[in-house]
């Protein structure tokens, strides 16, 4: 599986994490980023926050003198193997964390239309895939927008500011049986309540990505007007070329016999 990884760069700790890393002289004058896969980059545009799972357990690692990647273990293992390291295959983890002392993290989402947002927890977001960290697309994912929903109508039980939450979807691809926020619309469709109607949300998720691939046409960025399938590589591309972001390969074999 070829996924592109987007560093979302650290703004400013959590205060969990700032009492832990705040005065360690590895971490200072370091540009620091959680790296969250997609299959979507052409979503970018549309990011609202970024989705962590409070209980996983998550490194930091060194990858050369000015770049810090927070991610699980084994995404930084295969990373070292894709020369994501100083030393090919060698990992230099610096620190350990669960998921939970990170939320509330601002980060900068590149392309994103909102120039800072936050590092929010999900329930759904699965250790053995990706980077573990994973970007969020309120707009074109029933995943994203349903966790954002739950996280506004319950911020308290889930721990957070409500203000990390107060983000509104933004119209970034427009389909022909969904409209402009494909995501949101489906799951209005559908009726689904929470992030725990996992299978609705699997149908939705199905629903909403062959849409927005096959019928989706970009409302924003150079590429307005230009259809999803010609723009994806480009958009792609374009994240490479900038250094936002950088093409990581999933080993098949591990993804199947750990999460299948
Ligand atoms: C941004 C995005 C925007 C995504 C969208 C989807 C959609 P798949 O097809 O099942 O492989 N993801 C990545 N890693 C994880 C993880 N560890 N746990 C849970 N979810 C994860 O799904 C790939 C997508 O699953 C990735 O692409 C990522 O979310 C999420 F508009 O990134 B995506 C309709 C989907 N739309």
């Amino acid at each position: 599986q070829e996924y592109t990884c987007i560093k979302l760069k650290v703004l400013e700790w959590s205060k969990n994490a700032k009492e832990l890393f705040g005065e360690n002289p590895e971490f200072k004058d370091k540009n620091i980023y959680f790296v969250a896969a997609t299959l979507r980059p052409e979503t970018m545009y549309g990011q609202t926050n970024c989705y962590i799972g409070t209980e996983i357990d998550y490194g930091l690692f060194k990858i050369n003198d000015t770049d810090i990647f927070i991610c699980t273990y084994r995404a930084a293992r295969n990373m070292a193997f894709q020369g994501y390291s100083e030393d090919r295959g060698k990992v230099n983890q610096l620190a350990e964390v669960k998921g939970s002392v990170l939320i509330g993290t601002k980060v900068n989402a590149p392309l994103s239309k909102y120039e800072q947002v936050y590092i929010l927890p999900m329930e759904n977001v699965l250790q053995t895939k990706g980077t573990g960290v994973v970007t969020s697309v309120p707009s074109d994912s029933p995943d994203d927008y349903i966790t954002l929903m739950d996280l506004k109508k319950k911020a308290e039980y889930y721990k957070i500011d409500p203000s990390w939450a107060n983000y509104e979807p933004v119209p970034i691809i427009r389909t022909p049986n969904y409209g402009d926020l494909s995501a949101p619309n489906v799951c209005v469709q559908k009726k689904i309540n929470s992030q725990k109607d996992r299978v609705q949300l699997a149908e939705a998720k199905d629903i909403v990505y062959k849409e927005g691939f096959y019928n989706g046409i970009m409302l924003v960025s150079d590429y307005a007007g230009k259809p999803v399938q010609e723009v994806k590589p480009l958009i792609r591309d374009l994240l490479v070329s900038t250094k936002q972001g950088f093409i990581y390969n999933e080993p098949e074999s591990l993804v199947m016999s750990r999460s299948g």
